[in-house]
């Protein structure tokens, strides 16, 4: 058995020398994580359930879960002397924390919750750079928006029928399990691979119409594809980003969430929904794009930007962008 603290100090060498801040980071991400799980568990039981009244920056109404997520990250992160700053889906500005911490965080403190009150998963997701402002200042927004590449760790917290956190610093993606018992997150998923095989699709396509009609294409190729397949592929959505792509890691399988005529940046974020997706999908063998160009390399404007988002096994994604490039439409078929 190896605990999450123990495999990081192992690894720790790899990613920051013997200084600790990685484990300290991750400490605090894993102490949020059993917090959150735990009091998921009980929402129902003692009043956390429904909204809180308030509406964020992203034109959302505030879950009473997504407050209390937040919250929780923030102190955590605040007391953290490796942490210059954090961002976070639900906060407007960056943060500035500690002057001296040469770390900033960024964190989509509880994704999926529209599905809170339901019982179905949801996730925290979060990404982690080396601060390039001088050490000693208030960090600065430039430390936030390095861009995907610059990424020194990420990875996301399922609460589902366990909960599991997986990450990466770029050595692959590992997995770990919440032992309630011990307290402690253990080793379950060393070295995570995304299988080759797309063997499960994941969009939610009520706005098809209003997609390009390449990618509309796509999907009617792909119907097609699986009217006559010995193995059809299979859908399975939740709306979840956390769980839909996590059942995609394990099982092999396409998450697309893309832009529209009217919306054409899409829905999810890049800094802390797309970019760490990207890394672990790239770290596990798959691809990541926004239909054009790697997720990792599009470069970084503001801390709550929209970006269109495709990931999966490399053969369907190269699929994707072959059909998106041609962009003939369905009508000519
Ligand atoms: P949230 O960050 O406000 O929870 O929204 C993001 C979620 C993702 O988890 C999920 O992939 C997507 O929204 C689902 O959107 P839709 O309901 O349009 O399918
Ligand atoms: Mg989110």
């Amino acid at each position: 058995m190896v605990t999450l603290e123990q495999f990081i100090v192992d690894k720790q060498q790899e990613f920051e020398g013997a200084s600790g801040a990685f484990s300290k980071i991750l400490r605090d991400l894993s102490l949020g994580a059993k917090l959150i799980s735990f009091y998921l568990r009980r929402a129902s039981l003692t009043g956390l359930l429904g909204e809180l009244g308030l509406t964020n920056i992203q034109g959302e109404s505030v879950q009473k879960l997504d407050h209390l997520a937040n919250t929780l990250f923030i102190r955590l992160f605040s007391q953290n002397p490796h942490v210059a700053g954090l961002a976070s889906e639900e906060e407007e500005h960056f943060i500035a924390t500690n002057p001296h911490g040469k770390y900033v965080v960024l964190f989509d403190p509880l994704d999926g919750s529209s599905n809170i009150d339901v019982g179905v998963p949801v996730g925290t997701i979060f990404s982690i750079y080396r601060r390039v402002s001088p050490v000693g200042s208030p960090c600065e927004a430039r430390d936030f928006l390095q861009g995907g590449r610059a990424q020194v760790a990420a990875g996301y917290v399922l609460y589902g029928t366990s909960t599991l956190l997986f990450y990466t610093t770029g050595q692959g993606v590992h997995g770990f399990t919440l032992e309630p018992a011990a307290g402690e997150f253990l080793l379950t998923y060393p070295q995570v691979q995304m299988p080759a095989q797309c063997a499960f699709y994941s969009f939610n396509d009520n706005q098809l119409h209003e997609w390009a009609p390449g990618l509309q294409r796509y999907v009617q190729d792909l119907h097609a594809r699986n009217r006559t397949a010995a193995k059809p592929q299979s859908l399975r959505y939740v709306g979840s980003l956390v769980a839909d792509f996590h059942r995609n890691l394990l099982k092999g399988g396409l998450f697309m969430y893309p832009g529209t005529v009217k919306k054409p940046e899409g829905k999810l974020r890049l800094l802390y929904e797309a970019y760490p997706m990207a890394w672990l999908t790239e770290q596990a063998g798959g691809k990541a794009t926004d239909g054009q160009k790697p997720i990792l390399d599009l470069p970084a404007q503001n801390i709550h930007q929209r970006v269109p988002l495709f990931l999966g096994p490399a053969e369907e994604i190269n699929r994707i962008t072959t059909f998106l490039s041609e962009n003939v439409p369905v009508e000519t078929l």
